[in-house]
């Protein structure tokens, strides 16, 4: 048989046919975060208020972020998690500030529970808050906020894995309890019911963490983000355990994998603390990973 005859090279400059089927791969963003305790930056490991490691004034690490061209800043009112009240609020307006005039757009999570203090953060000139333990006290006032701004709430679904395994293996989703009150009260969800639950409410992203990894540089659960973003309608951040830039080249590569199942849902980004904090890579390297391009040491 003659083989087969190569095809003509392309002289109409169109695209290859594998580039030009299919919607294009979404974006994908990292998101460094700052969260706040007492008015310093700190990492928790796992969630716990008593093991916090301190990285100064929170107003310095923004500059930093800020000044490295990053398009996003995740900043978390820990000392808001808890109580249920904004403590921070104004250390957080001047990051906003700060942020907006470096084109960093800004979300910001930590005890907004009512319609009045989302909107307070968005009259600062915040991008969209995180809504994590009224999400499951009350999920149709986050709808409402949801369909009042749009695109300007994330749902806050901070995990942990049931130690008993998989009980229905079918529905690894269904393992993964939500926990609220920062991260001290269990939530009585799982992360399949928050998926449908508001999947379709208008929501910006779903914002999951690994609480038992969070802080810890022990490597996102990879696992467990590809079965959320396989179910999520809506696109979802992943965050906790990152530690090196081949973590986030993983996720990048994964969010190109896994097949979501509406467009525009899929992985879109990371939240990067303790491993920028504690100075494992810096900013330019882990946004050239994020954005797809090849770094020394990424294991592209
Ligand atoms: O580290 C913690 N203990 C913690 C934390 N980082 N507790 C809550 N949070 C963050 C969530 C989400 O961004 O990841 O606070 C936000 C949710 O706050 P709330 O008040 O809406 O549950």
């Amino acid at each position: 048989m003659e083989p087969m005859a190569e095809p003509p090279p392309d002289s109409v400059g169109l695209p290859a046919i594998d580039e030009a089927v299919g919607p294009p791969a979404p974006r994908f963003d990292l998101f460094p975060a700052i969260d706040i305790l007492k008015g310093k930056c700190v990492r928790l490991l796992k969630g716990d208020y008593g093991a916090s490691t301190e990285y100064g004034d929170p107003r310095d690490r923004a500059r930093e972020i800020v000044e490295s061209g990053v398009a996003w800043l995740h900043v978390v009112d820990l000392d808001a998690a808890k109580t249920g009240h904004p403590v921070n609020r104004d250390l957080i307006a001047g990051i906003v500030a700060l942020a907006r005039d470096g084109g960093t757009q800004v979300q910001v999570g930590g005890g907004v529970r009512t319609h009045d203090s989302a909107m307070q953060y968005r009259d600062l000139g915040v991008s969209r808050v995180i809504m994590g333990t009224v999400a499951y006290e009350d999920p149709s006032l986050v709808e409402s906020i949801a369909s009042d701004w749009e695109g300007g709430v994330c749902i806050g679904c901070d995990y942990r894995k049931e130690a008993t395994g998989e009980a229905r293996p079918e529905d690894p989703l269904s393992a993964m309890k939500v926990a609220g009150r920062g991260w001290l009260e269990n939530s009585g969800w799982d992360v399949g019911k928050v998926l449908r639950r508001f999947g379709n409410v208008g929501a910006a992203a779903v914002i999951a963490t690994d609480i038992d990894r969070d802080g810890s540089l022990e490597g996102p659960d990879a696992e467990g983000l590809a079965n959320i973003a396989k179910a999520s309608s809506v696109g979802l951040i992943a965050s906790g355990g990152v530690s090196a830039l081949s973590d986030i080249a993983a996720l990048e590569r994964l969010s190109k994998l896994v097949v979501p199942p509406s467009p525009g849902s899929g992985l879109i980004g990371v939240i990067v603390g303790k491993a920028l904090l504690s100075g494992r890579f810096g900013l330019p390297e882990a946004i050239a990973v994020a954005s797809g391009r090849a770094y020394p040491g990424a294991n592209q």
